[in-house]
């Protein structure tokens, strides 16, 4: 079933039918940080090893930090948390949980990182059977929803060759209906749900590491699927949650996705626009995730299989920016979720493929995931895969003004500002060491700093010039 599922998806991509809109000519806009530089967002999902730990903590230390950050110069994460966690009992939010999340977000604060809470879930909770683990023991199948939350109004939930298809086991569709309260008998989950969001705005709201929350992770409708849900049950989720959060918490972005199934693998949402009632600029993000179906069902980026998978990215980004710019009024977009089996033929080429269109759409990205594997940047036994390499590039982490373009190699980069004059924090550049082994070139502007420990490279543009290039190669070239 799933191979004729991805066949037809596949042949739809092809043809052009999918998503329809020709992508949008409103320019990408970014999230900024403190000193108001537009932030270029590279990282991780931090961790899937988080969904059924008893403690709601990724299997992820400091050290495996400073690897990540030492072989790929990351700036991002997007660190997963629980309704479950935040919220074991009704109304009660778990403040030793919050303060566990609080230490994590520090090591990142200590290492100059951005962090995105992913408040998580997929098949709805870890309640859909007794032991969590959607019945077959493959593990963490089900989380994200308290157990007090999960009806399923006694239908069955049987067990499944992929874990996927847990979302239209009947049980499972009856606990989303009865979330989204599409059933009638269950309002007080949605609010919950927002008044959740709120305790841990509460939490993070002064702190400046915490950017960002995605407030859910891979939305799916219950019995309720496409245009319908996004404007509807979903949309109305968002806008209770934003205006929860925006009570306790003025500053830091909202991030909202479409339904996961179909969009993230290129058709079209329907996800309507969210008012942040924020006084000034609204700051809402668009965060969707791109799967394609040949790739996720095992093929690799070859042959058909590659046609098929451009035609999906193709679609995937026309619709991603047509959403972003004029659906939800020119906000910045960053990617969830992006990844694959790296053992898979053509695996580099997909994530160049992939890297070179988040940089034209000025996305951010987290790639899934940093979990030790053959999808992550390392295997259990702690040696390489193919994606530190792939991902370990030059990029502009936090421009002094608008990046209107950029492009890099491994040894070389070029970046096309409109500075702006308000910001007077430099523009920050990574330089990975195999392509920056000593002294950097810098035209284009001055030199602030360059620090071959942290790979970090700060310039500074004249100021007053309506653009600006630099251009940064290893010295001597
Ligand atoms: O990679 C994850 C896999 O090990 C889990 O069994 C599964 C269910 O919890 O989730 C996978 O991660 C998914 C993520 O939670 C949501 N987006 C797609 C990810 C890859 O399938």
């Amino acid at each position: 079933m799933a191979g004729s599922l991805a066949l037809g998806a596949g042949v739809a991509a092809a043809q052009g039918s999918l998503a329809s809109s020709g992508g949008s000519d409103v320019a990408p806009s970014y999230i900024t940080d403190d000193d108001g530089r537009s932030l270029i967002l590279r990282g991780f999902n931090t961790a899937s090893s988080a969904k059924s730990a008893p403690d709601g903590m990724p299997d992820f230390t400091e050290a495996d930090l400073d690897r990540e950050q030492a072989d790929m110069g990351t700036n991002f994460v997007r660190f997963l948390i629980s309704w479950r966690s935040v919220e074991p009992a009704p109304g009660q939010y778990d403040q030793a949980y919050l303060d566990r999340v609080e230490d994590r977000v520090s090591w990142y604060a200590e290492r100059g990182y951005k962090v995105m809470l992913d408040m998580h879930q997929d098949v709805y909770s870890g309640a859909i059977t007794p032991a969590g683990d959607g019945g077959n023991g493959a593990g963490n199948i089900g989380n994200g929803a308290p157990a007090w939350a999960t009806f399923m109004d006694g239908l069955a939930v049987k067990p499944q060759p992929r874990w996927e298809l847990y979302y239209i086991q009947p049980g499972v569709m009856r606990a989303f209906d009865n979330f989204w309260n599409t059933t009638g008998k269950h309002p007080e989950l949605v609010e919950h749900y927002a008044n959740a969001w709120q305790a841990v705005a509460e939490r993070f709201a002064g702190n400046d590491t915490v950017v960002a929350y995605d407030l859910m992770n891979e939305p799916f409708g219950g019995s309720m699927q496409g245009p319908s849900f996004e404007a509807g049950p979903l949309a109305a989720m968002y806008q209770r949650t934003t205006n929860a959060i925006r009570q306790v918490d003025q500053d830091s972005w909202v991030c909202v996705a479409p339904q996961a199934i179909g969009v993230n693998q290129g058709l079209s949402s329907g996800l309507t626009k969210i008012n942040d009632p924020r006084a000034g600029e609204q700051r809402i993000a668009y965060c969707p995730h791109l799967y394609p179906l040949p790739l996720d069902l095992g093929d690799g980026y070859s042959g058909l299989s590659r046609t098929l998978t451009d035609a999906t990215i193709t679609a995937w980004r026309a619709d991603i920016e047509h959403v972003a710019g004029d659906v939800l009024g020119g906000v910045p977009i960053i990617i969830g979720e992006i990844g694959l089996d790296t053992t898979l033929p053509g695996a580099t080429d997909y994530i160049d493929r992939v890297y070179t269109n988040a940089r034209e759409m000025g996305a951010g990205v987290a790639y899934w995931s940093s979990d030790p594997g053959p999808w992550g940047p390392y295997l259990p036994d702690g040696s390489q895969t193919l994606l530190v390499d792939s991902l370990n590039k030059p990029y502009p982490r936090a421009v002094a003004g608008t990046p209107t373009e950029w492009s890099s190699t491994v040894d070389r980069l070029q970046l096309t500002l409109t500075p702006d004059p308000a910001v007077t924090a430099p523009t920050e550049i990574y330089l990975p060491e195999s392509g920056f082994p000593g002294g950097v070139k810098v035209e284009g502007a001055d030199v602030v700093n360059w620090d071959r420990d942290s790979r970090l490279l700060t310039v500074r543009t004249a100021t007053g010039a309506p653009t600006a290039t630099v251009t940064v190669t290893p010295a001597g070239s």
